[in-house]
């Protein structure tokens, strides 16, 4: 029996992903290089430090420590320039919807989300109080496709994993998901993600009609 919702973040309630992009590619452009939509796909639901690591390697560039250093902070500088523009009109297609029907229905609802941004960017959307847990980015040692950020949201639920479903929208979430044994609502195509079930939007579904399927 469901009990319990965990949600990814970027992609699943708000469309930062195109933020995080857009800095990335900045970033990728300054090494002498850049990446493709197709490319961008393995960098989603991943960590800064690992996203990073793997566009260093894309562009083929050679750097020192601090560097590294000065680049994640150079990325973040980016995102957080194109975040101040969110407010409670902008989560993805009926997903701020979806989450307050759910919580209104008495459905658990905790975030595992990479991100060391969720926080901010929940309270930008105005539903940080729907949240009985967040975990993000701060909050785990191991990013996705460990299954630790979902762990803990269940923990934090009070729930097991089999009693939460987990709504992700890349491929390192979907494994996370399905590493830590929970049911995996797909945010995107089948093909790619290879969750339980897919939806183009969470407005898709229903909170009712997923409880009832698994
Ligand atoms: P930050 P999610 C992930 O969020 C993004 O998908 C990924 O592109 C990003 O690198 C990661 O958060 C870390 O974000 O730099 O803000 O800490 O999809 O897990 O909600
Ligand atoms: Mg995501």
């Amino acid at each position: 029996m469901i009990k319990g919702f965990l949600f990814d973040l970027d992609g699943v309630i708000v469309d930062t992903a195109v933020f995080h992009f857009q800095a990335w590619r900045r970033l990728a452009q300054k090494l002498g290089g850049d990446f493709t939509v197709e490319q961008n796909e393995q960098l989603k639901g991943v960590s800064r430090v690992d996203s990073l690591k793997k566009i260093i390697a894309w562009t083929g560039a050679t750097i020192d420590n601090q560097t590294f250093i000065n680049l994640m902070e150079l990325k973040n500088e980016c995102y957080l320039e194109l975040v101040v523009q969110l407010g409670p009109k902008d989560g993805l297609p009926g997903a701020l919807e979806f989450i307050r029907h759910a919580h209104a229905k008495g459905i658990l609802i905790g975030l595992g989300s990479a991100s060391k941004n969720a926080p901010m960017v929940l309270d930008k959307l105005g539903i940080t109080a729907l949240f009985t847990t967040i975990i993000d980015g701060n909050n785990v040692v191991n990013g996705k496709p460990d299954p630790e950020v979902f762990l803990k949201g269940a923990d934090g639920l009070d729930l097991k994993p089999a009693e939460c479903l987990v709504f992700e929208d890349s491929i390192a979430g979907v494994q996370a998901a399905k590493a830590g044994g929970f049911n995996c609502v797909g945010i995107g195509s089948a093909e790619l993600l290879k969750a339980d079930v897919h939806f183009q939007a969470l407005g898709s579904s229903t909170p009712e009609a997923l409880v009832a399927q698994f």
